[in-house]
Protein backbone atom coordinates (compact mmCIF):
# COMPACT_ATOMS: atom_id res chain seq x y z
CA UNK A 1 0.00 0.00 0.00
CA UNK A 2 1.15 3.56 -1.01
CA UNK A 3 2.01 6.34 1.94
CA UNK A 4 -1.61 7.94 0.76
CA UNK A 5 -3.53 4.90 0.24
CA UNK A 6 -2.57 4.10 3.78
CA UNK A 7 -3.05 7.62 5.08
CA UNK A 8 -6.64 7.22 3.89
CA UNK A 9 -7.20 4.19 5.27
CA UNK A 10 -6.34 5.27 8.28
CA UNK A 11 -8.47 7.91 7.92
CA UNK A 12 -11.17 6.44 6.71
CA UNK A 13 -10.80 3.56 9.90
CA UNK A 14 -11.52 6.45 11.96
CA UNK A 15 -14.66 6.84 10.07
CA UNK A 16 -15.82 3.42 11.27
CA UNK A 17 -15.63 4.33 14.71
CA UNK A 18 -17.50 8.23 14.44
CA UNK A 19 -20.26 6.69 12.67
CA UNK A 20 -20.77 4.22 15.14
CA UNK A 21 -20.66 7.21 18.28
CA UNK A 22 -23.29 8.62 16.07
CA UNK A 23 -25.68 6.01 15.47
CA UNK A 24 -25.21 4.50 19.31
CA UNK A 25 -26.45 8.12 20.03
CA UNK A 26 -29.55 8.07 18.21
CA UNK A 27 -29.90 4.04 19.69
CA UNK A 28 -29.81 5.77 22.77
CA UNK A 29 -32.20 7.61 22.75
CA UNK A 30 -34.15 4.94 22.19
CA UNK A 31 -35.13 5.57 18.46
CA UNK A 32 -37.23 2.86 16.76
CA UNK A 33 -35.20 0.55 14.32
CA UNK A 34 -35.72 1.93 11.68
CA UNK A 35 -35.06 5.11 12.74
CA UNK A 36 -31.41 3.98 13.15
CA UNK A 37 -31.41 2.13 10.20
CA UNK A 38 -32.32 5.11 8.76
CA UNK A 39 -29.70 7.86 9.99
CA UNK A 40 -27.10 4.48 9.73
CA UNK A 41 -27.75 4.32 5.86
CA UNK A 42 -27.54 8.25 5.37
CA UNK A 43 -24.31 8.43 7.00
CA UNK A 44 -22.83 5.72 4.90
CA UNK A 45 -24.35 7.33 1.63
CA UNK A 46 -23.61 10.45 2.45
CA UNK A 47 -20.58 10.75 4.27
CA UNK A 48 -17.35 8.88 3.51
CA UNK A 49 -17.49 8.42 -0.49
CA UNK A 50 -15.68 11.45 -1.59
CA UNK A 51 -11.91 12.84 -2.03
CA UNK A 52 -11.65 13.52 1.32
CA UNK A 53 -8.93 16.04 0.52
CA UNK A 54 -10.95 18.81 3.51
CA UNK A 55 -11.02 16.21 6.43
CA UNK A 56 -7.62 14.74 5.60
CA UNK A 57 -5.95 18.22 6.06
CA UNK A 58 -6.91 18.87 9.56
CA UNK A 59 -4.77 15.51 10.39
CA UNK A 60 -2.21 16.72 8.18
CA UNK A 61 -1.70 19.99 9.14
CA UNK A 62 -2.23 19.01 12.77
CA UNK A 63 0.92 16.61 12.16
CA UNK A 64 2.88 19.17 10.22
CA UNK A 65 2.57 22.06 12.95
CA UNK A 66 3.62 19.43 15.54
CA UNK A 67 6.80 18.61 13.86
CA UNK A 68 5.74 14.76 14.83
CA UNK A 69 4.04 12.41 14.49
CA UNK A 70 0.13 12.39 16.15
CA UNK A 71 -0.12 9.97 19.03
CA UNK A 72 -2.94 8.03 19.20
CA UNK A 73 -5.20 10.44 21.07
CA UNK A 74 -3.85 13.41 18.85
CA UNK A 75 -5.09 11.39 15.76
CA UNK A 76 -8.30 10.63 17.02
CA UNK A 77 -8.89 14.36 17.87
CA UNK A 78 -7.89 15.38 14.85
CA UNK A 79 -9.82 13.05 12.96
CA UNK A 80 -12.81 13.79 14.66
CA UNK A 81 -12.26 17.45 13.46
CA UNK A 82 -11.61 16.16 10.11
CA UNK A 83 -14.80 14.06 9.69
CA UNK A 84 -16.59 17.26 11.00
CA UNK A 85 -15.43 18.85 8.02
CA UNK A 86 -16.54 15.93 5.88
CA UNK A 87 -19.78 16.01 7.69
CA UNK A 88 -20.35 19.66 7.19
CA UNK A 89 -19.10 18.83 3.30
CA UNK A 90 -22.34 16.45 3.45
CA UNK A 91 -24.72 18.50 4.51
CA UNK A 92 -23.93 21.17 2.07
CA UNK A 93 -24.05 18.78 -0.96
CA UNK A 94 -27.83 16.99 0.29
CA UNK A 95 -28.87 20.34 -0.02
CA UNK A 96 -26.94 21.71 -2.97
CA UNK A 97 -28.06 18.54 -5.02
CA UNK A 98 -31.45 19.29 -3.98
CA UNK A 99 -31.14 22.85 -5.13
CA UNK A 100 -29.51 22.40 -8.10
CA UNK A 101 -31.59 19.64 -9.26
CA UNK A 102 -28.63 17.20 -9.92
CA UNK A 103 -28.71 13.98 -10.89
CA UNK A 104 -25.49 12.28 -9.68
CA UNK A 105 -22.68 12.97 -6.85
CA UNK A 106 -19.65 10.45 -5.54
CA UNK A 107 -21.16 8.04 -9.06
CA UNK A 108 -24.77 7.64 -7.25
CA UNK A 109 -27.68 9.09 -7.93
CA UNK A 110 -27.69 12.29 -5.55
CA UNK A 111 -28.95 10.83 -1.59
CA UNK A 112 -32.58 13.33 -2.29
CA UNK A 113 -32.82 11.31 -5.86
CA UNK A 114 -31.53 7.19 -4.11
CA UNK A 115 -35.08 5.40 -3.93
CA UNK A 116 -37.27 6.02 -0.84
CA UNK A 117 -35.64 9.29 0.31
CA UNK A 118 -37.15 11.99 -1.71
CA UNK A 119 -37.70 15.37 0.72
CA UNK A 120 -36.38 13.17 3.82
CA UNK A 121 -33.08 14.50 2.26
CA UNK A 122 -33.84 17.53 4.13
CA UNK A 123 -33.76 16.52 7.53
CA UNK A 124 -31.28 13.82 7.15
CA UNK A 125 -28.86 17.34 5.84
CA UNK A 126 -29.85 18.64 8.99
CA UNK A 127 -28.77 15.52 10.96
CA UNK A 128 -25.18 15.90 8.98
CA UNK A 129 -24.71 18.83 10.54
CA UNK A 130 -25.86 18.11 13.84
CA UNK A 131 -23.92 15.40 14.45
CA UNK A 132 -20.88 17.93 14.12
CA UNK A 133 -21.72 19.49 17.27
CA UNK A 134 -22.57 16.16 18.92
CA UNK A 135 -18.79 14.61 17.93
CA UNK A 136 -17.44 18.23 19.13
CA UNK A 137 -19.15 18.18 22.46
CA UNK A 138 -18.61 14.99 23.00
CA UNK A 139 -15.05 14.93 22.72
CA UNK A 140 -13.51 18.60 23.52
CA UNK A 141 -15.86 20.07 26.27
CA UNK A 142 -13.19 20.22 28.42
CA UNK A 143 -10.79 21.81 26.06
CA UNK A 144 -9.84 25.41 26.58
CA UNK A 145 -10.66 25.88 22.59
CA UNK A 146 -13.77 24.47 22.91
CA UNK A 147 -15.90 27.57 21.86
CA UNK A 148 -13.36 28.30 19.08
CA UNK A 149 -14.21 25.16 17.36
CA UNK A 150 -18.05 25.85 18.14
CA UNK A 151 -17.54 29.62 16.45
CA UNK A 152 -14.91 28.65 13.58
CA UNK A 153 -18.08 25.75 12.61
CA UNK A 154 -20.77 28.23 13.17
CA UNK A 155 -19.18 31.21 11.09
CA UNK A 156 -18.02 28.70 8.42
CA UNK A 157 -21.36 27.83 8.15
CA UNK A 158 -22.86 30.98 7.73
CA UNK A 159 -20.26 32.18 5.55
CA UNK A 160 -21.55 29.01 2.75
CA UNK A 161 -25.28 29.66 3.05
CA UNK A 162 -24.33 33.33 2.57
CA UNK A 163 -22.51 31.86 -0.98
CA UNK A 164 -24.99 29.48 -1.28
CA UNK A 165 -27.67 32.23 -1.60
CA UNK A 166 -25.96 34.20 -4.03
CA UNK A 167 -25.06 31.56 -6.04
CA UNK A 168 -28.47 31.00 -6.35
CA UNK A 169 -29.65 34.29 -6.74
CA UNK A 170 -27.25 34.94 -9.77
CA UNK A 171 -28.95 31.97 -11.24
CA UNK A 172 -32.28 32.78 -11.64
CA UNK A 173 -34.33 29.87 -13.14
CA UNK A 174 -36.83 31.96 -15.32
CA UNK A 175 -34.80 34.55 -16.75
CA UNK A 176 -31.64 34.50 -18.14
CA UNK A 177 -29.61 37.84 -18.74
CA UNK A 178 -25.72 37.09 -19.16
CA UNK A 179 -24.86 40.92 -18.71
CA UNK A 180 -25.66 40.05 -14.81
CA UNK A 181 -22.35 37.80 -14.85
CA UNK A 182 -19.09 38.76 -14.18
CA UNK A 183 -15.88 37.31 -13.06
CA UNK A 184 -16.35 39.74 -9.58
CA UNK A 185 -19.43 38.34 -8.75
CA UNK A 186 -17.94 35.08 -9.54
CA UNK A 187 -15.18 35.64 -7.10
CA UNK A 188 -17.84 36.89 -4.54
CA UNK A 189 -19.66 34.13 -5.10
CA UNK A 190 -16.77 31.15 -4.44
CA UNK A 191 -15.03 32.87 -1.98
CA UNK A 192 -18.13 32.32 0.44
CA UNK A 193 -19.88 29.33 -0.95
CA UNK A 194 -16.53 26.83 -1.25
CA UNK A 195 -13.26 28.77 0.08
CA UNK A 196 -14.14 29.12 4.03
CA UNK A 197 -15.57 25.99 4.82
CA UNK A 198 -12.98 23.82 2.24
CA UNK A 199 -9.88 25.64 3.02
CA UNK A 200 -9.74 27.70 6.19
CA UNK A 201 -11.78 25.55 8.32
CA UNK A 202 -10.12 22.53 7.92
CA UNK A 203 -6.55 24.39 8.48
CA UNK A 204 -8.12 27.11 11.19
CA UNK A 205 -9.43 23.76 13.17
CA UNK A 206 -5.89 21.81 13.38
CA UNK A 207 -4.36 25.04 14.14
CA UNK A 208 -6.84 25.63 17.16
CA UNK A 209 -6.27 22.10 18.08
CA UNK A 210 -2.44 22.39 18.10
CA UNK A 211 -3.12 25.48 20.20
CA UNK A 212 -1.25 28.00 17.62
CA UNK A 213 -1.70 31.24 19.51
CA UNK A 214 -3.64 34.30 17.98
CA UNK A 215 -0.07 35.99 17.29
CA UNK A 216 3.25 35.16 18.51
CA UNK A 217 6.70 36.83 17.78
CA UNK A 218 9.27 35.96 14.74
CA UNK A 219 12.54 37.30 14.60
CA UNK A 220 11.03 40.61 16.20
CA UNK A 221 8.02 40.45 14.37
CA UNK A 222 4.09 39.98 15.16
CA UNK A 223 2.57 37.44 13.41
CA UNK A 224 -0.87 36.83 12.92
CA UNK A 225 -1.00 32.96 11.96
CA UNK A 226 -4.63 32.70 11.34
CA UNK A 227 -4.73 35.87 9.37
CA UNK A 228 -1.90 34.53 7.65
CA UNK A 229 -3.81 31.28 6.90
CA UNK A 230 -6.58 32.91 5.73
CA UNK A 231 -4.92 35.13 3.46
CA UNK A 232 -3.46 32.26 1.47
CA UNK A 233 -6.44 29.83 1.52
CA UNK A 234 -8.60 32.02 0.56
CA UNK A 235 -7.13 32.41 -3.15
CA UNK A 236 -7.02 28.55 -2.98
CA UNK A 237 -10.03 28.16 -2.18
CA UNK A 238 -11.27 30.64 -5.32
CA UNK A 239 -8.94 28.16 -7.30
CA UNK A 240 -10.35 25.17 -5.93
CA UNK A 241 -13.95 26.32 -7.52
CA UNK A 242 -12.63 27.42 -10.36
CA UNK A 243 -11.15 23.90 -11.15
CA UNK A 244 -14.90 22.72 -9.87
CA UNK A 245 -16.86 24.90 -12.55
CA UNK A 246 -14.29 24.14 -15.47
CA UNK A 247 -14.96 20.49 -14.57
CA UNK A 248 -18.33 20.66 -14.78
CA UNK A 249 -18.44 21.52 -18.24
CA UNK A 250 -15.30 19.57 -19.59
CA UNK A 251 -15.05 16.59 -17.23
CA UNK A 252 -16.59 12.87 -18.00
CA UNK A 253 -19.71 12.23 -15.33
CA UNK A 254 -17.68 8.76 -15.15
CA UNK A 255 -14.14 10.22 -13.98
CA UNK A 256 -15.84 13.40 -12.10
CA UNK A 257 -18.58 11.12 -10.38
CA UNK A 258 -21.29 14.05 -11.18
CA UNK A 259 -23.38 15.18 -14.34
CA UNK A 260 -22.08 18.93 -14.31
CA UNK A 261 -25.47 21.39 -14.45
CA UNK A 262 -23.97 24.88 -14.73
CA UNK A 263 -25.03 25.81 -18.03
CA UNK A 264 -28.87 24.27 -17.87
CA UNK A 265 -28.73 25.57 -13.98
CA UNK A 266 -27.71 28.94 -15.24
CA UNK A 267 -24.77 29.47 -13.15
CA UNK A 268 -22.55 32.19 -12.90
CA UNK A 269 -19.61 30.02 -13.77
CA UNK A 270 -15.52 30.62 -14.28
CA UNK A 271 -16.95 28.90 -17.56
CA UNK A 272 -19.36 31.37 -18.87
CA UNK A 273 -17.41 34.40 -17.56
CA UNK A 274 -14.02 33.32 -19.61
CA UNK A 275 -16.12 32.66 -22.60
CA UNK A 276 -18.14 36.27 -22.32
CA UNK A 277 -15.13 37.72 -22.27
CA UNK A 278 -14.02 36.78 -25.58
CA UNK A 279 -16.90 35.89 -27.96
CA UNK A 280 -17.93 37.52 -31.41
CA UNK A 281 -21.12 38.65 -31.65
CA UNK A 282 -22.68 35.93 -33.68
CA UNK A 283 -20.93 32.99 -30.55
CA UNK A 284 -22.63 35.57 -27.60
CA UNK A 285 -25.95 35.46 -29.88
CA UNK A 286 -25.47 31.42 -29.37
CA UNK A 287 -24.86 31.59 -25.63
CA UNK A 288 -27.88 34.30 -24.93
CA UNK A 289 -30.33 32.25 -26.92
CA UNK A 290 -28.77 28.17 -25.09
CA UNK A 291 -27.90 29.19 -21.67
CA UNK A 292 -29.86 28.17 -18.91
CA UNK A 293 -32.46 25.85 -21.05
CA UNK A 294 -33.73 23.12 -18.86
CA UNK A 295 -34.76 19.86 -20.68
CA UNK A 296 -33.41 20.95 -24.41
CA UNK A 297 -29.71 19.09 -24.83
CA UNK A 298 -29.01 20.53 -27.42
CA UNK A 299 -28.85 23.52 -26.00
CA UNK A 300 -26.52 22.73 -23.76
CA UNK A 301 -24.65 21.46 -26.43
CA UNK A 302 -24.43 24.43 -28.28
CA UNK A 303 -23.03 25.98 -25.21
CA UNK A 304 -20.86 23.99 -24.92
CA UNK A 305 -19.86 24.27 -28.85
CA UNK A 306 -19.07 27.81 -28.32
CA UNK A 307 -16.90 27.08 -25.27
CA UNK A 308 -14.84 24.73 -27.33
CA UNK A 309 -14.61 27.30 -30.35
CA UNK A 310 -13.14 29.96 -27.41
CA UNK A 311 -10.36 27.25 -26.21
CA UNK A 312 -11.79 27.09 -23.01
CA UNK A 313 -9.38 24.47 -21.99
CA UNK A 314 -6.65 26.01 -23.22
CA UNK A 315 -7.42 29.08 -20.82
CA UNK A 316 -8.30 27.16 -18.37
CA UNK A 317 -4.83 25.54 -19.02
CA UNK A 318 -3.19 28.82 -18.73
CA UNK A 319 -4.76 29.99 -15.86
CA UNK A 320 -3.99 26.96 -13.86
CA UNK A 321 -0.35 27.75 -14.54
CA UNK A 322 -0.52 31.42 -13.83
CA UNK A 323 -2.26 30.75 -10.27
CA UNK A 324 -0.65 27.98 -9.59
CA UNK A 325 2.74 30.16 -9.57
CA UNK A 326 1.33 32.72 -8.00
CA UNK A 327 -0.01 30.55 -5.00
CA UNK A 328 3.81 28.99 -4.40
CA UNK A 329 5.24 32.67 -4.04
CA UNK A 330 2.66 33.71 -1.74
CA UNK A 331 3.47 30.67 0.38
CA UNK A 332 7.28 31.15 -0.26
CA UNK A 333 6.42 34.98 1.48
CA UNK A 334 5.09 33.06 5.00
CA UNK A 335 6.74 33.81 7.63
CA UNK A 336 8.38 30.73 9.36
CA UNK A 337 10.49 29.70 11.90
CA UNK A 338 11.54 26.24 13.50
CA UNK A 339 9.13 26.49 16.13
CA UNK A 340 6.20 24.00 16.79
CA UNK A 341 3.03 24.95 17.17
CA UNK A 342 3.83 27.62 15.01
CA UNK A 343 3.04 28.17 11.10
CA UNK A 344 4.52 26.33 8.69
CA UNK A 345 4.69 26.61 4.42
CA UNK A 346 4.00 22.98 4.36
CA UNK A 347 0.50 23.33 5.24
CA UNK A 348 0.12 25.07 2.30
CA UNK A 349 2.31 23.41 -0.22
CA UNK A 350 0.47 19.84 1.21
CA UNK A 351 -2.67 21.25 0.68
CA UNK A 352 -2.12 22.95 -2.81
CA UNK A 353 -0.52 19.57 -4.25
CA UNK A 354 -3.82 17.83 -3.46
CA UNK A 355 -6.12 19.93 -5.74
CA UNK A 356 -3.23 21.07 -8.74
CA UNK A 357 -4.32 19.86 -11.53
CA UNK A 358 -7.01 17.33 -10.15
CA UNK A 359 -9.29 15.91 -13.13
CA UNK A 360 -12.04 15.03 -10.33
C1 LIG B 1 -20.54 23.94 -4.34
O1 LIG B 1 -21.07 24.53 -5.45
C2 LIG B 1 -20.79 24.64 -3.07
C3 LIG B 1 -21.29 24.02 -1.97
C4 LIG B 1 -21.44 24.76 -0.72
C5 LIG B 1 -21.72 22.59 -1.99
P1 LIG B 1 -21.46 23.59 -6.68
O2 LIG B 1 -22.93 23.52 -6.81
O3 LIG B 1 -20.67 24.05 -7.88
O4 LIG B 1 -20.91 22.16 -6.24
P2 LIG B 1 -21.09 20.85 -7.12
O5 LIG B 1 -20.47 21.12 -8.46
O6 LIG B 1 -20.31 19.79 -6.36
O7 LIG B 1 -22.55 20.56 -7.19
MG1 LIG C 1 -24.14 21.81 -7.18
MG1 LIG D 1 -24.49 24.72 -6.15
MG1 LIG E 1 -19.94 22.79 -9.43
Amino acid sequence: MSDKAAKRAKFEHAWTRIRDELVGYAAGEGMPKEAVEWYTKSLDYNVPGGKLNRGMSVVDTAEIIKGAKLDDDEYYKAAILGWGVELLQAFFLVSDDIMDSSITRRGQPCWYRAPGIGMIAINDGFMLESAIYYLIKKHFRSEPYYVDLLEIFHETTFQTELGQLIDLITAPEDSVDLNKFSLDKHRLIVIYKTAYYSFYLPVALAMYMSRVPASYELDGKKIEPYKVAMDILIPLGEYFQIQDDFLDFSAPPEILGKIGTDIVDNKCSWCINTALAVVTPEQRAVLDANYGKKNEPAAEQRVKDVFEAVDLRGRYAKYEAEVYGKLNALIAGIPEGPQPGTLKRAVFTSFLEKIYKRTK
